[in-house]
């Protein structure tokens, strides 16, 4: 991992990836690359839409990339919303990712799974080898690319990897349009305006991380030993587990006139299509997965760097 090329660099995720990956000793070059163009604060920057596979190649081979962090997606809600959009970026962009990756004689690919991947046939606490029924175009779309990268894996050595993660919370930049943002934009608006709409019912549990264990999660499962991955493009990484209403009190420990309000509205099924609790057993057991958040540690550190934030 000396030269690191990420896709989405601008979106919630890369936007942390890229500064803690700049940070490792053996990361020499971290080439931001979005849709629009990336604001990377050091190293360079290429706009380049993953739908461009000759674009793609081209910055793999400029820069010699060795390692790939591929996070360029449209989410499970705006997916509902624009299915035709999803499928392009998705599907025929990571597969764009896995044949320019193949040609250039890439190292490593990692992209993220989710938890998206489970459907309403899934049963309770998943593990890695279970019923995969997803009813969204995203959800579709990670049960691809998870068989995709075992297929690069098996045929051409291509060393593709992930991690199936639940609903990521964080400061720094809001989601872009998946079915937990609820979970973001609740601390946004309690700071705000003191009170927040959901648009899911106050007793919809869902599997939720802080985005310090995700970007432990993905250097964790890059930089693992390959002969230890039973389920390279698959692990489960769980942390906690919350509904609304308990994220309103653990919000309320701190602003207690916090108001909440349910309004569910079409994300309520998507919610509804995933498990409240997957099992990380598996991850925990074969490259040492391990969270540090809990939903009152992960409160407090939130509403302290957004207060710092908005003022
Ligand atoms: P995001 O929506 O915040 O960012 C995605 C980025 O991709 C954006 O900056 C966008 O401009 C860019 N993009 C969109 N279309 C593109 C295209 N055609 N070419 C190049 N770039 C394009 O997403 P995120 O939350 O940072 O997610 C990153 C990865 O992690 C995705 O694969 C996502 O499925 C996965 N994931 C995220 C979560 C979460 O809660 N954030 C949970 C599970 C999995
Ligand atoms: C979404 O809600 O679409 C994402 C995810 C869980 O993959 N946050």
């Amino acid at each position: 991992m000396q030269t690191v090329l990420v896709t989405g660099a601008r979106g919630q995720i890369g936007s942390e990836l890229i500064p803690a990956l700049q940070e490792r000793s053996e990361v020499e070059t971290v080439v931001a690359t979005d849709i629009e163009e990336p604001e990377a604060e050091s190293g360079p920057t290429e706009k380049i839409d993953v739908r461009d596979k000759e674009a793609f190649a081209t910055a793999l081979e400029e820069y010699d990339v060795d390692t790939v962090f591929h996070l360029a997606a449209i989410l499970s809600a705006k997916g509902e919303n624009h299915p035709q959009l999803a499928f392009e970026v998705n599907i025929e962009g990571f597969h764009n990712v896995l044949e320019a990756g193949r040609q250039h004689g890439l190292e490593r690919l990692v992209v993220p799974s989710s938890i998206a991947v489970f459907g309403p046939e899934t049963p309770t606490d998943p593990g890695e080898m279970t019923t995969l029924a997803p009813r969204t175009i995203y959800g579709i779309s990670k049960v691809f690319g998870e068989h995709m990268g075992n297929y690069y894996n098996w045929n051409f050595g291509l060393d593709v990897r992930g991690v199936r993660l639940p609903g990521i919370i964080s400061h720094k930049t809001l989601p872009g349009g998946g079915t937990t943002d609820y979970a973001v934009e609740a601390f946004y608006d309690a700071i705000e305006n003191g009170e927040y709409d959901y648009f899911v019912r106050d007793d919809t549990e869902l599997p939720m991380m802080y985005m310090a264990d995700a970007i432990d999660a993905l250097i964790g499962i890059a930089t693992a030993p390959r002969d230890s991955l039973e389920y390279p493009c698959s692990y489960n990484v769980g942390a906690l587990s919350f509904t609304p209403k308990e994220l309103t009190a653990a919000i309320q420990e701190h602003r207690p006139d916090f108001e909440a309000h349910y309004e569910p509205d079409e994300r309520q099924e998507i919610a509804d299509s995933w498990p409240d609790d997957i099992d990380d057993s598996a991850a925990r057991e074969d490259w040492g997965w391990e969270h540090t958040y809990d939903l009152e540690s992960m409160t407090a550190d939130m509403l302290e760097h957004l207060e710092e934030k908005l003022g």
